[in-house]
This record gives C-alpha cells, sequence and structure tokens, in this order.
C-alpha cells in the first residue's frame, strides 16, 4: 500500500499510467466553441440584428436576421438570413439570442417568429437556416448560454406557462426539459450572468412584464444556476422585488466581486441589486423623470467592474446612460450619456456590449429604430462616440431594424 503513499515517486508513476489507459482512445479533439455572436468564426464578435419588419421572399413583415462581421472597420456587407420559406407577417427577428449550439467555432443564432422559433448555424459567410420549432407564443422572450458548461451553448425560450430549456449538442439545439415556478408569465424577462461565482453562466427570471394596459403584476425574480446537469428549477432561489413594472432586467458584476449583479429597469426607476450568492443586496435605486426602457451590462471602461448603460426615452428623443460599476453597485449619476443623436431615431432601443472591433475590449452596439422606418444599428467602441460607426439596410422601406440585438 505504500505506492499510494503520497509523494511516492512509484505511486505517481502508477497513477500516470492508469490515468493514459483511461483516456478514451477515440477522444477527438473538439472544436473550441466560438466566442457569443461570432457567427464567422474570426475571433471578433459580430453586429447581429433582427429586422422583424423586412420584405423576404416577396412577403410583407417576413422579417430576418442580419448580420455585419465585425473588425476593427465592421464589415460594409449586411448578410441577410431569413426562414427557409418566408411567410408574410411573421416578423422574424424580433427577439434574438446567440451562442456556438453545436461547438463548430462558429456562433449560431435562434430567433422568435410568430408562433415560431427558428434556428440559424453561423459559417464563414453568415448565418443559414437550420431548423424551426412551433411555438406557442410570439415574440418569444430567449436567452443564450453554456449553462451546463460542455462547451455547447444552450438555450432559454419562454413558453407557455414555462421556460423551454434547448440543449447544445453537435446536432445544434433540442429541447431537454422545463422550468415552471407556477406563474403563468414565468420568464416574461430573461437575463443571464454569473449570479452565484461559481463561473457558470444562471438565468435570471421574471414573472411578469407589463403591457399596456397593465401598468404592474405579480412579479417575483428568480435565479436558476447553472450546473453540470444542466438548469433546473431545485437550486433556484428568487426575491420579491420593490417594484412589479420590471420592462427589463440585466446581469454583470458591476461590483467586481466575480458575481454578477442583477439591475431592473422599471416605469421610473432602475433598481441594481448586489449578488451575495444565494441572495440579493437591498437595491441601490436610480431615478429617472424619462422611461428608462432597456439594460446593457459589460465592462466598457476595462477595470475589471462592468458599467450599466440605461436607453432612456422621453417623447420624442432617446439617449443612453453609462454608469460606472463601483464597489456598491454603480455610480449615483451617469458618468457618460450618449445624446448626439437626432430627434426620433430612437436610439438605444436595443442595446448589446461585446467585442465587435476585437480588440478584447467591449463596445457598445445600440440599435435606432427611428420613427421612419430608417433603421439604423451604431458600433460605438467601448462606449465612445470616438470610431462610431454606423449601419443599415440598402433597402427601403420599414424593415423593423435596430429593435433587437441578441
Ligand atoms: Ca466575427
Ligand atoms: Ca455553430
Ligand atoms: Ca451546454
Ligand atoms: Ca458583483
Amino acid at each position: 500500500m505504500t505506492l499510494w503513499r503520497k509523494g511516492s515517486a512509484a505511486g505517481v508513476a502508477l497513477a500516470a499510467a492508469i490515468a493514459l489507459t483511461a483516456a478514451p482512445a477515440d477522444a477527438a479533439p473538439k472544436k473550441r466553441p466560438a466566442l457569443p455572436g461570432d457567427v464567422n468564426g474570426d475571433g471578433r464578435a459580430d453586429v447581429i440584428a433582427g429586422a422583424h419588419l423586412l420584405k423576404a421572399g416577396g412577403k410583407a413583415d417576413a422579417g430576418a436576421v442580419v448580420v455585419w462581421f465585425g473588425g476593427a472597420k465592421v464589415a460594409a456587407k449586411a448578410r441577410i438570413a431569413t426562414s427557409s420559406k418566408p411567410v408574410a407577417k411573421e416578423n422574424l427577428g424580433r427577439v434574438l439570442a446567440t451562442a456556438d449550439f453545436d461547438r463548430d467555432g462558429y456562433s449560431d443564432v435562434i430567433a422568435s417568429a410568430r408562433k415560431k422559433v427558428v434556428v440559424f448555424r453561423g459559417s464563414s459567410t453568415g448565418l443559414k437556416f437550420a431548423k424551426s420549432f412551433a411555438w406557442p407564443i410570439t415574440n418569444a422572450p430567449m436567452k443564450a448560454a453554456d449553462f451546463d458548461g460542455d462547451g455547447y451553448g444552450d438555450a432559454v425560450v419562454r413558453g407557455n406557462g414555462e421556460i423551454v430549456v434547448f440543449k447544445g449538442g453537435s446536432k445544434g439545439l433540442t429541447k431537454s426539459g422545463t422550468l415552471k415556478n407556477g406563474a403563468a408569465g414565468f420568464g416574461a424577462v430573461l437575463a443571464v450572468g454569473d449570479v452565484t461565482g461559481d463561473k457558470r453562466p444562471d438565468l435570471v427570471a421574471a414573472n411578469f412584464r407589463p403591457a399596456y394596459p397593465e401598468p404592474a403584476g405579480p412579479q417575483r425574480v428568480t435565479v436558476i444556476p447553472g450546473s453540470a446537469s444542466g438548469l433546473s428549477t431545485a437550486r433556484a432561489w428568487s426575491f420579491e422585488p420593490a417594484r412589479r413594472d420590471v420592462f427589463d432586467l440585466a446581469a454583470g458584476d458591476l461590483s467586481g466581486d466575480g458575481r454578477a449583479d442583477i439591475v431592473l429597469a422599471t416605469g421610473e426607476q432602475v433598481l441594481v441589486h448586489r449578488s451575495l450568492g444565494t441572495g440579493v443586496s437591498t437595491p441601490q435605486t436610480l431615478s429617472f423623470s424619462n422611461f428608462p426602457g432597456n439594460l446593457a451590462v459589460g465592462d466598457l471602461l476595462g477595470d475589471g467592474r462592468a458599467e450599466l448603460a440605461v436607453h432612456v426615452a422621453a417623447d420624442d428623443h432617446d439617449w443612453v446612460e453609462i454608469y460606472k460599476g463601483t464597489a456598491g453597485g454603480v455610480t449615483a449619476e451617469p458618468t457618460r450619456t450618449l445624446q448626439k443623436e437626432n430627434y426620433e431615431t430612437g436610439f438605444g432601443a436595443s442595446l448589446h456590449i461585446s467585442d465587435v472591433v476585437g480588440d478584447k475590449k467591449p463596445d457598445l452596439v445600440a440599435g435606432a429604430p427611428g420613427v421612419y422606418a430608417v433603421g439604423r444599428v451604431h458600433v460605438l467602441p467601448k462606449g465612445n462616440y470616438t470610431g462610431l460607426q454606423r449601419r443599415e439596410l440598402s433597402t427601403t422601406g420599414a424593415h423593423g431594424l435596430g429593435f433587437s440585438l441578441p
């Protein structure tokens, strides 16, 4: 038994020999999964935008998903992916999520449509239609991340009174389970971040999203931790926020302690709850005289603490406020306000933070759908106007570009 004594050279050699024989003979090296949003697999996130009002295959408002490849100069060419058989008024692309579902080195996209969910595969030339699933709801909220840590991106999509979990694999996404908490609107607003701090992404889900004429409803925010066996409500925990009119959620590590903090956008306030691992702090409250519409979180300043970007909408003017992450949450006042846009552009109606430029520093991507159907997407390097790039579709007419980003 001395063979196994700690520090025994013979023991170490035997253990090494066992490890060698235990390795599966046919273990082919797996491809490294693509960075989320890197459709063409070149190491830079691409600009992925929904265009749910685009005419496709002669069908009005069929919708599409548009990709501009990222780089120091974002590609001029818009690569447009439609359903295999476009359907009029299907509005494909109103909601999007991206991850490398089949782990082939190209990030894939899942997109909502009317009573349908459509999956596209990434490739060196753009997105290709892969498959679609009939769906009980339209414009289904969805998110993607590798929740079980097997290297294949997974996805969650709100269904009818439940959240449906799709597991990634060599053949792409397959339905693997459902999450319920008794609320009909469970999953009405979704976010992803490592709230628990174990280096795995967790799912954050609200019970209700306000829609005219209901200003508020039964609210609860639930954190469903990612784990090697996937997402399960068995390990979930939740809290009741101070406000019931939660329009958007975001999760990211604002405080720099390794746990993603949870941010809620409501009618007049943004609530910042620091993650405590299995619960959250009392919220820091940011008040607005206009409507804080939607959120994004990412480390734009590169100091290890994520920043919070808040889209604010007034009657005919929109802007984006950036709040710097601090040990206690975020700064009380915005550290930067992006408001050079003209009136009625809808600037910030969708927000996304990823490294599009390719310098390993996250950039802010902002949709500007406009009110005259001149939709654009703006890429603001590290959240600055310096180096701003704008992309739009060359087609005329209402195309809905700028309302949705992953
Ligand atoms: Ca790319
Ligand atoms: Ca892929
Ligand atoms: Ca996975
Ligand atoms: Ca934190």
